[in-house]
């Protein structure tokens, strides 16, 4: 694995729904790309910090910084055994997962184009489809909160989920419990709760929901099992999650029953088959959440979701449901709630260099 030199390039996407959380609204998405090229191919990776530390702490800027200043040359003009010793490489910096997440996915890309494999049967994935559901925002009321989810189930979307905050929660799984009394119903509250809100989150498990993601704070584990202890309904963890550590002191304590497993957010697809192995263990599923990601970032996210304990379906829906025009070639399309995994070597998808020439914010090449 030669890494011989690097792009890092932004583009901006408009979304075309507007997309509200706990936390915000989005409606344009600010995609940063890391490519690393050697013997003749390129592997490529997306970042999912954002560009203000809403999500998690890491930012754009920040990210932007660390790869060119920090992280690239420790990696550029080097020979790799494979990428988890890349990612060794990186080991002793601390925190910053989603930035060196991008350096390690685009190694993986590029090391199973080398070996030409799938990523999915590189990580040792063996499906060819994959199950997905999708993740709705904050709507203005409970008809359009309706409205919304008919349209997601009539596309055969297998598990709908809706984002509350405080204050419009029970409203909307009320409304989509009672006009679909039978699909896989979740809740995300993005860490807008605290254990004061207990008698709101109890009364969620009325609508007998698959799990809670997420409800306290980002960074808090004894919480969440507290907050365990006192609802049936199983908690996700997503924000809270960050190594295979984390994973196992969360399964261990009893702060939720389920991982939602984002590949960046615990540094990378090495660490991500370690706390999907970790779930297993303990007899927890996981299941792929998603970032909005662009084509890139979401080929990843399915080549992921083909080991064995993703057994929940992902977020990981239809890239034309996010963008007029993807930033690959290929198209990334669910039917029936299955995504096909792309079948060639690598992530199997390519950047549209023509549309990336043309909207490019930031495209730089680093040697060594
Ligand atoms: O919490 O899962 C989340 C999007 C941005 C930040 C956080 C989250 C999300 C989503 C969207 O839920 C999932 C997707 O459609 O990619
Ligand atoms: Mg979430």
């Amino acid at each position: 694995l030669k890494i011989e030199s690097a792009e890092v390039i932004i583009v901006r996407l408009p979304l075309k729904f507007r997309f509200e959380t706990s936390f915000g609204v989005q409606t344009e998405k600010v995609v940063p790309l890391l490519v690393l090229h050697g013997n003749g191919l390129e592997g490529v990776a997306e970042g999912t910090m954002e560009a203000a530390p809403m999500y998690r702490e890491e930012t754009i800027t920040g990210a932007l910084h660390l790869l060119k200043a920090v992280f690239l040359p420790r990696i550029l003009g080097k020979t790799f055994a494979n990428p988890e010793a890349l990612y060794d490489a990186l080991g002793d910096f601390r925190g910053n997962k989603m930035a060196r997440a991008m350096v390690e996915m685009a190694a993986w890309d590029l090391w199973a184009r080398t070996l030409e494999v799938p990523l999915g049967q590189l990580l040792g994935g063996r499906k060819e489809r994959v199950e997905v559901g999708v993740s709705l925002g904050i709507q203005s009321d409970e008809q359009a909160t309706v409205d919304i989810v008919r349209r997601h189930v009539e596309q055969g979307y297998r598990r709908i989920k809706l984002k509350i905050k405080p204050g419009w929660d029970i409203q909307p799984v009320r409304a989509a419990r009672e006009a679909f009394p039978d699909i896989k119903l979740t809740v995300d509250a993005n860490s807008a709760y605290t254990l004061a809100d207990t008698g709101r989150l109890r009364a969620l498990d009325e609508y007998d929901l698959v799990y809670i993601e997420q409800p306290l704070a980002w960074d808090d584990l004894p919480d969440h099992a507290e907050l365990q202890k006192r609802i049936r309904t199983p908690l996700c963890l997503d924000e809270s999650v960050t190594s295979p550590q984390d994973a196992r002191k969360a399964l261990a304590m009893h702060a939720g029953g389920v991982i939602n497993l984002k590949v960046s957010r615990v540094g990378g697809h090495a660490e991500a088959r370690r706390v999907h192995d970790i779930a297993a263990s303990f007899g927890a599923p996981v299941w792929c959440g998603g970032m909005l990601e662009s084509g890139i970032g979401r080929a990843h996210n399915i080549h992921l979701s083909t080991l064995p304990n993703f057994k929940l379906p992902g977020d990981t829906s239809s890239a034309s449901r996010y963008w007029e025009q993807d930033i690959i070639n290929e198209p990334l399309e669910a039917a029936d709630g299955l995504m096909p995994v792309p079948s060639g070597p690598g992530t199997g998808v390519s950047l549209n260099r023509e549309f990336i020439a043309r909207i490019a914010e930031l495209h730089e090449e680093q040697h060594a």
